[in-house]
């Protein structure tokens, strides 16, 4: 059902960002950086890229005329087949800038739907990203289906395909419906899996994607899920026991990671997902210490927890990947967690005692 992007060339894609009210140039710029991954993670290559220093987000193409024109001599100039902006779009500006540019242009929801239909495996997470993308495509269908002469498919295109989404609300209203009914089921049979469960201490982890919670969750439980130098490795939450001396009544729980500006229909679709976070006694929150805007992604975390209706969890910080920092930080005596704050290496097995007393000392 889901084409594999790996099928296809490269896309070549410019990226497009706004430094908006407050945000500096800098920081737009970060923000951009970050989008390039998520374009490398979805099989695209940045050719280019524009910032607009002063957008109009309720402008007829959000950004303004000037750089319109720069981005459609732009096209040509590097052979894009995208533009991706960095913002959310409304379905208007949405065909304003495709009909103009005469180019598929996507904001970075859709890309990260995008990534979630790439990496999705399980028939859970499928149904959870397929509902996702038709509760945004919904708005935007008269737009967004524009023949353009440059390219069809590709990034922004997987999941359902073209054909399926050029027809109508109402059928789309249909599917979303069945998809729901059909996600319905797969969270009862979650809730039986949980009330099993019962029983057991609840550990989440969570965290910005690629902070290491899989390379943590591996270390923790002695698995092997999937982890990778890539956003949005893991989708599906897996629950396992924690190994070794601990009492043999924790589990913990590895899950899908946050990232700036999710889009807000994949959280409500990852809902019964996201559930086991909510349930948990204890919650991880792990962050890629050697990440210069860690604060930053810290925010989007809690920002997230609260959403979802975690906040109130107990948690532990955990300064993940601290073999990458050097200096003082790195030397043994700092990881004391008398901050508040444990600081370990998944990777190189660094501080894992300390953490798993401080887990200990939680339940004792
Ligand atoms: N240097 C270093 N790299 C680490 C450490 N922990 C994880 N990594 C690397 O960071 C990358 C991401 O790790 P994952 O465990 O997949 O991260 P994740 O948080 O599960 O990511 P998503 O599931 O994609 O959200 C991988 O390349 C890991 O090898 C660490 O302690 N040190
Ligand atoms: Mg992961």
């Amino acid at each position: 059902m889901f084409e594999t992007s790996k099928e296809f060339e490269p896309e070549r894609a410019i990226l497009v960002g706004a430094a908006l009210g407050r945000i500096s140039k800098e920081d737009a710029d970060n923000s951009l950086d970050e989008l390039a991954r998520l374009t490398e993670t979805a099989n695209g290559i940045e050719v280019g890229r524009f910032l607009q220093a002063r957008a109009k987000p309720d402008g007829a193409f959000f950004i303004g005329k000037g750089i319109v024109e720069q981005i459609e001599a732009a096209i040509d100039e590097y052979e894009a087949n995208l533009v991706i902006f960095d913002q959310t779009l409304s379905p208007n500006q949405m065909r304003n800038l495709s009909e103009k540019l005469d180019i598929k242009v996507i904001d970075r929801p859709m890309l990260i739907l995008d990534i979630f239909a790439l990496h999705a495996r399980t028939a859970e997470s499928r149904l959870q990203v397929e509902l996702a993308q038709m509760e945004y495509l919904l708005p935007r269908l008269s737009g967004l289906w524009v023949h353009f002469s440059r390219q069809r498919g590709g990034i922004g295109a997987k999941g359902p395909g073209e054909t399926q989404l050029e027809v109508d609300r109402r059928q789309v209203g249909k599917k979303i419906a069945f998809l729901k009914t059909k996600l319905k089921k797969i969270t009862k049979q979650r809730q039986t899996q949980r009330k099993n469960r019962q029983k057991y201490s609840k550990i989440a982890l969570v965290g910005y994607t690629n902070a290491g919670k899989s390379t943590l969750f591996n270390r923790l439980a002695k698995a092997d899920v999937t982890k990778a130098d890539q956003l949005f490795t893991t989708l599906d939450s897996t629950t396992r026991m924690i190994s070794t001396d601990f009492p043999q009544n924790i589990v913990v729980t590895d899950t899908v990671g946050f990232i700036e500006k999710l889009p807000h229909q994949l959280v409500a679709s990852f809902k019964s997902t996201l559930e086991e976070v909510k349930l948990a006694d204890l919650v991880l929150l792990v962050v890629d210490c050697s990440d210069p805007y860690k604060e930053r992604k810290i925010e989007v975390v809690e920002a997230v927890l609260r959403d979802i209706g975690a906040a109130s969890i107990t948690r532990l910080l955990i300064y993940n990947k601290i073999d990458l920092v050097t200096g003082d930080e790195n030397s043994p005596a700092s990881t004391d967690g008398s901050n508040g704050i444990i600081q370990i290496s998944a990777l190189k097995n660094i501080g894992m005692n300390r953490l798993k007393t401080e887990i200990f000392a939680r339940f004792g």
